[in-house]
């Protein structure tokens, strides 16, 4: 990065804080993205656990650890919260970032768990705000861990969103900014990923989800805020690229990912959204996401809290009225519907308990792929060079 000379010496040396937050099933490229993000190997990826030095990605593997986890494989993983701290300067303004990773969501059968997990948590950061503001005596050391933006990764299927994407950006969407972004979007051609971002933003409208969607106020705004808005919400959900090597195009090093057919650049616009979303991020939209979050989406909370307290739950009993359910014959056909109901739940989750087993085990075998790559990569360059 260009050294940047003393201008916005103040701005620069407060810095700004702001912290992320990234959801998706495991393998959509989670943790590339921010190793990309913040041009540094900050978070690890699964396959480096299993090896006997996580510091180094070519170290061996680690016997008894990967035995352990072959064992567990098919056991199901629980979600956990993981913030991290990083530092770093975008035009000329220091920003202290946490990025808080959710490995383990969306591995269970039932994903219910995951979403209040993820809920509790960020109703936890508004909670302590709350009580910090009450104090008369403000703490110097309190944190506002508060998170300014949910990445939501969704799979590059191509198809549409599952119920589970939905249900997740629907729940959560109350309480964050919530960024649809499809990991590794250079899965699908560009005409397939075009046809998929019109399919999550229709799903998304007819959902009424409200996403972060770079919000503008034709009166109000100036006419380039305006049309820079316009363009990073047609650009939604944005398409992933992460690479966190770099490749030497015509002497020159540029971050991508090498195929047989080309090369696919993480910084070019024409390949991936990713730069858009990086400055948009960390630059234009920073303090709009933060305001958001304080002015909108905390300040509803709190007003939802306070008016629970308030009210407590009065409005809980209304009961039915007994005319509707008098009809015996339509409450045993309910029962039958119930039954069948039931009945094709559980072949759901049947099915859905066996593939999530056969993806473990994918999972499992790709990560020590992976450890097997690594050292035929060592072997090759101590051999040859
Ligand atoms: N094609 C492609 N593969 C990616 C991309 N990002 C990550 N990957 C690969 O996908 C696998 C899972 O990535 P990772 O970042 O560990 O995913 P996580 O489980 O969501 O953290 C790894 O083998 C990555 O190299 C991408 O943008 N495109
Ligand atoms: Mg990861």
């Amino acid at each position: 990065m260009a050294y940047r000379a003393s201008r916005g010496r103040k701005q620069a040396k407060k810095g700004v804080q702001l912290t992320i937050m990234v959801v998706g099933a495991s393998g959509t490229g989670r943790t590339t993205f921010v190793n990309t993000l913040v041009e540094e190997p900050l978070l690890k990826h699964r396959y480096q656990e299993l090896l006997r030095d996580p510091e180094n990605p070519r170290s061996e593997i680690d016997p008894v650890v990967a035995e352990q986890v072959a064992a567990e494989a098919h056991i199901e993983r629980q979600i956990q919260i993981k913030p991290v701290n990083f530092e770093l300067e975008e035009d000329g303004v220091r920003i202290a970032l946490t990025v808080v990773d959710t490995p383990g969501f969306g591995e269970g059968i039932d994903n219910e768990n995951n979403f209040q997990e993820i809920c509790a948590y960020l109703e936890r950061q508004y909670d302590d705000i709350l009580a910090e503001e009450s104090r008369i005596k403000r703490n110097p050391r309190f944190r506002d861990n508060r998170i300014h933006a949910l990445l939501y990764f969704i799979q590059p299927t191509g198809h549409a969103l599952r119920e589970m994407d939905i249900e997740l950006m629907r729940r959560l969407s109350p309480r964050v900014n919530v960024l649809p972004v499809i990991g590794k979007a250079d899965s699908l051609t560009p005409s397939e990923l075009k046809t998929f971002k019109k399919r999550i933003m229709e799903d998304i409208e007819y959902y009424n989800i409200p996403v972060y969607n770079f919000p503008y106020d034709p009166e109000e705004d100036d006419e380039e805020t305006i049309s820079d808005n316009r363009e990073l919400r047609g650009l939604l959900p944005f398409a992933i690229v992460g690479a966190e090597e770099e490749i030497m195009i015509g002497g020159e090093a540029v971050r991508g990912r090498r195929y047989p057919w080309g090369i696919v650049e993480v910084d070019n616009p024409d390949h991936s959204d990713f730069g858009r979303l990086r400055s948009a991020l960390l630059g234009s939209h920073l303090t709009d996401l933060k305001e958001i979050t304080h002015d909108f989406l905390y300040e509803n909370y709190r007003t939802e809290k306070l008016s629970r307290s308030v009210g407590g739950d009065a409005a809980a009993d209304t009961a039915l009225l007994p005319e509707d359910m008098a009809n015996q014959s339509v409450r045993l056909k309910e029962e039958q519907l119930r039954r069948e109901e039931e009945k094709l739940r559980e072949i759901e989750l049947k099915v859905q308990r066996e593939i999530q087993i056969k993806r473990q085990e994918l999972l499992a075998k790709e990560d020590s792929l992976k450890v097997l790559e690594a050292r035929l990569a060592q072997q090759n360059s101590s051999g040859y060079e």
